[in-house]
Parts: C-alpha cells; sequence; structure tokens
C-alpha cells in the first residue's frame, strides 16, 4: 500500500534525525564513513521502520526478517537506527569505534540486531542468500534484506550471488543496490565501469525496480513490488547521492571515509538544520 502523506513526513523526518546523529557520532569518533552513511539512509528507514518483521525485545526470534549491511562501512547509520528501534540505549553513539564498543567500525553480530557481520564487500550478500535458502527450507515466510554499494559490485562474489539466487528461486530475498556512483577513491565509472546495471542483473534473471533512493515512499513501493514478485529474487536499483544531505559530501568521494573536523561539522548539521556546539 502507498505510504500516506504523515506517515511520508515521519519517515523524512526520521531520516533528518538520523543525518544528524550519525554525523555527530563520526565527528566525535574522528574517523568512519559519512559518505555511505548518509547514502543509504532512507533505504535503511524505509526497511526498519516499514518493512521489516522484527522484535527489538527478542533479537534472536527465529522468524523474524532478516537485515544484511553488506556495505559494511555505513555501519553509524544501521546503529542509529538500531538504537531508534530499542536494540540498545541511543547512548552507546557516543562510544562508536571506540576500544570495546558495542558499535565497531563495521558491523559484529555481538552488536544486538545485527543478523550478519560485514565488512569485507561481497561477503555479506553470499550470507544473505544463505539466510534466505535456509528460511525456504524451514518453511518459514520471513524475508531476507540484502543491502549492497555499487561499489561492492566490483567483488567477483556477487556476481556468484546474481547466478545462483535465480537458480534457487529465492523471492524471499530482496536486495538493495545504493547506486550513488562513487565509491573508495573515485567515481565507479572511472575505477571499474558498471555498465548498464538493471539489463545486468536482469541478464541474471533477477527481478529487477528502479528508484529514488531517497523518496521514502518510492521505496516503500519498490519493496512492496518485490514481496509480490514469486519465484525470483529481486534487486531494487536505488539512485542515490553519496554524502546526501550535506552539500559539500554529496557525490564527493574525500568523504568516503574521513575525519569531520569542527569546522565541517558546524556547517554539516547547519545544512541539516540541526543545532551543534562544536
Ligand atoms: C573486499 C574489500 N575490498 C576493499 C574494501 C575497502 N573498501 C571499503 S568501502 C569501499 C568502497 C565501497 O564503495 P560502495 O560499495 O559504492 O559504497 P558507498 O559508495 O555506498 O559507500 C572499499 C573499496 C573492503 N571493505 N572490502
Amino acid at each position: 500500500m502507498p505510504l500516506s502523506d504523515t506517515r511520508r513526513a515521519e519517515l523524512e523526518a526520521l531520516c533528518r534525525k538520523f543525518r544528524i546523529d550519525v554525523l555527530t557520532a563520526l565527528h566525535e569518533a574522528q574517523s568512519g564513513h559519512p559518505g555511505g552513511s548518509l547514502s543509504v539512509c532512507e533505504i535503511l528507514t524505509v526497511i526498519y521502520f516499514e518493512k521489516a518483521r522484527l522484535d527489538s525485545s527478542d533479537p534472536g526470534w527465529a522468524d523474524r526478517d532478516r537485515i544484511v549491511l553488506s556495505k559494511g562501512h555505513a555501519a553509524p547509520m544501521l546503529y542509529r537506527i538500531l538504537a531508534e528501534k530499542g536494540y540498545f540505549p541511543l547512548e552507546e553513539m557516543k562510544t562508536l569505534r571506540k576500544i570495546d564498543s558495542l558499535l565497531q567500525g563495521h558491523p559484529s553480530m555481538h552488536t544486538p540486531g545485527v543478523d550478519i557481520s560485514s565488512g569485507p564487500l561481497g561477503v555479506a550478500f553470499g550470507a544473505a542468500q544463505g539466510m534466505a535458502i535456509a528460511k525456504k527450507l524451514d518453511g518459514s515466510n520471513a524475508r531476507v534484506y540484502a543491502i549492497l554499494g555499487d561499489g561492492e559490485t566490483e567483488e567477483g562474489a556477487v556476481w556468484e550471488v546474481a547466478m545462483s539466487a535465480v537458480k534457487f528461486k529465492l523471492d524471499n530475498l530482496t536486495a538493495v543496490l545504493d547506486l550513488n556512483g562513487v565509491q573508495l577513491d573515485g567515481k565507479t565509472e572511472d575505477i571499474m565501469p558498471l555498465g548498464d546495471v538493471p539489463a545486468k542483473w536482469r541478464a541474471f534473471g533477477w527481478n529487477v525496480i528502479e528508484c529514488d533512493g531517497h523518496d521514502v515512499g518510492a521505496l516503500s513501493d519498490a519493496f512492496d513490488m518485490a514481496a509480490a514478485h514469486k519465484n525470483r529474487p529481486t534487486m531494487i536499483i536505488a539512485k542515490t547521492v553519496k554524502g546526501k544531505g550535506v552539500s559539500f559530501m554529496e557525490g564527493n568521494y574525500a568523504w568516503h571515509g574521513k575525519a569531520v573536523s569542527d569546522e565541517d561539522f558546524t556547517c554539516a548539521i547547519g545544512e541539516l538544520g540541526g543545532e551543534c556546539d562544536a
């Protein structure tokens, strides 16, 4: 069902808050990945607050949906969302990337709400496929969501899943490609051109849906279409902007992984409409 205007506004307000809080945590940590975290904000927000069947009071509930952040470096956005869902106190965000923190630089299964550790690109997508196969074998109707970066799809392991998820008819697997055109130190087009991305996934046999990855309504519709599609896995190709929401970070690979200075933090928070005392 399409999102109501009220619900859309609620999700957009959450995203504004999450962007501010993630940059605050990254500023505090003085390391981490702003660009990819801001890029994936709406995608994760719609999955966690609109689609996924979860119970934060019982993170190990066997029949829960599984969410795999395969582009693990965007962990700060995942953590902020998990805190909002109640998996751990928001205060934990202050410990991001510190030794012995619950919130390491990349997702770890030690963190409540994290279904699989990730960080080495391409690997967790295979784990998501395994989860989807297991759910089928169990006769469960739980779904598996996997979120990949476009740079990540330069990894060969991604294309093994592209082939085998079709063979296993994994219609319980919804993957999302956070297509922002930028990776670690340049544009994907310059480093390893991806060509016609939708055509590639279609050629492998996937149900492909294209949408604006910052439009919560379009994302919500795309997830519904994916869930309704039978016999094939779905790849939602979500067009995004790396660093979305902060003008000097948008589309700029320099902000892939970089400490946020006091000055940049003040500017960024100002643009996002928040307050800071840096
Ligand atoms: C196997 C592997 N190789 C290299 C890296 C280093 N690395 C971390 S993020 C990144 C770029 C990722 O780009 P993309 O998937 O497009 O993510 P986004 O732009 O959404 O942040 C690279 C090369 C890694 N984490 N894993």
